[in-house]
């Protein structure tokens, strides 16, 4: 964090929970208010919105109009996170509220795609479960994938989705993406997802989506397209996903295996999925490294006290 500056008078509403260490630093620089944690964080708001100068959220806790509309004075949000989705991207630009994010976890994001897809060919989970279980001996584990050399395709080739092509170089692997935009970069662009899944073995979800409620991206034919064989690792956001069809298709064999760490309904997690061996599951933990959180809550925490000292955002997003 670049300064210790103190701000007793500025009131702060949290609108999504945050790392104790980060708490602890806005508590001593800030006067808080954890609407998110009440029993109807909305009509808390309500009664101290007025006096709100800032916000702090998280990716999967944005800045919504209802937030906007109990908080006239509302400066700026910082947001915990690099996901927009949950955040109402038009109605904070009307109201000219600045909205930042912590552009600081790329390369753990692609870190973990790269754990789920190498746990997902050489079975981790289902090994390890399998040498606890005493099994070894009597019997033998199924023989796994090699991931170097695979055909990787890339829905998303963002910040994320670049990081996850660097480290696939590496795995030797033949890569292949979409992405609305046309990137300088020695990989095969294909014009759509389905296309692209059938030309790959493992298929990775990277892309920035619509809000949740939106039609999912990624349904029933691509997992079709990918096949028995093929692969799929969501690190991305779980509405993107048709979640009952990848359930199906993982439950009937029609996909390989795939690597979780994001739901549709998080913290749910489908109970079906729970007793599947082809699926790798974690708690939407890309970016919970301590090394990355620290930069991610001393971001948080740097982007406000520079905006209330009179110097501007640092890493705003509008
Ligand atoms: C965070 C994320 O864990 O950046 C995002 O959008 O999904 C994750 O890095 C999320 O903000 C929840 O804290």
């Amino acid at each position: 964090m670049t300064d210790a500056t103190r701000f007793p008078d500025v009131e702060l509403a949290l609108i999504g929970g945050q790392q104790p260490f980060v708490l602890d630093e806005l508590k001593r620089r800030f006067t808080i208010h954890s609407i998110y944690a009440e029993p109807d964080p909305f009509a808390a708001l309500a009664k101290i919105g007025h006096r709100i100068r800032g916000a702090v959220g998280h990716g999967m806790a944005g800045l919504t109009r209802r937030h906007l509309e109990l908080m006239p004075k509302l400066e700026i949000c910082a947001l915990n996170g690099v996901g927009l989705e949950t955040s109402d991207l038009a109605a904070i630009r009307e109201r000219g509220v600045v909205l930042t994010t912590t552009p600081v976890l790329f390369d753990d994001v692609a870190d973990l795609a790269i754990a789920l897809a190498l746990a997902c060919c050489r079975q981790i989970a289902r090994a390890d479960r399998f040498v606890r279980a005493g099994r070894w001996g009597p019997e033998r584990l199924p023989l796994g994938r090699k991931l170097t050399g695979m055909r990787a395709g890339l829905i998303g080739l963002g910040r994320i989705g670049i990081e996850v092509a660097r480290r696939l170089e590496g795995f030797k692997a033949k890569i292949a993406y979409v992405d609305p935009v046309r990137r300088d970069v020695p990989y095969q662009a294909y014009p759509d997802a389905l296309t692209l899944a059938r030309e790959s073995d493992i298929l990775f979800l990277c892309a920035a989506g619509g809000p949740k409620g939106s039609p999912p991206m990624i349904g029933r034919e691509i997992f079709d397209a990918l096949g028995p064989r093929g692969l799929f690792v969501n690190i991305a956001r779980g509405w993107l996903v048709d979640e009952p069809a990848l359930v199906d298709a993982l439950a009937q064999g029609r996909l390989g295996a795939a690597g979780l760490d994001v739901f549709f309904g998080e913290p749910k997690v489908p109970t079906k999925l729970l007793e599947l061996d082809n699926v790798v599951l974690t708690p939407h933990i890309a970016s919970s490294t301590e090394e990355t959180m620290r930069a991610m809550g001393a971001c948080v925490i740097d982007n406000l006290a520079s905006w209330f000292s009179g110097r501007g955002a640092l890493t705003p997003v509008a």
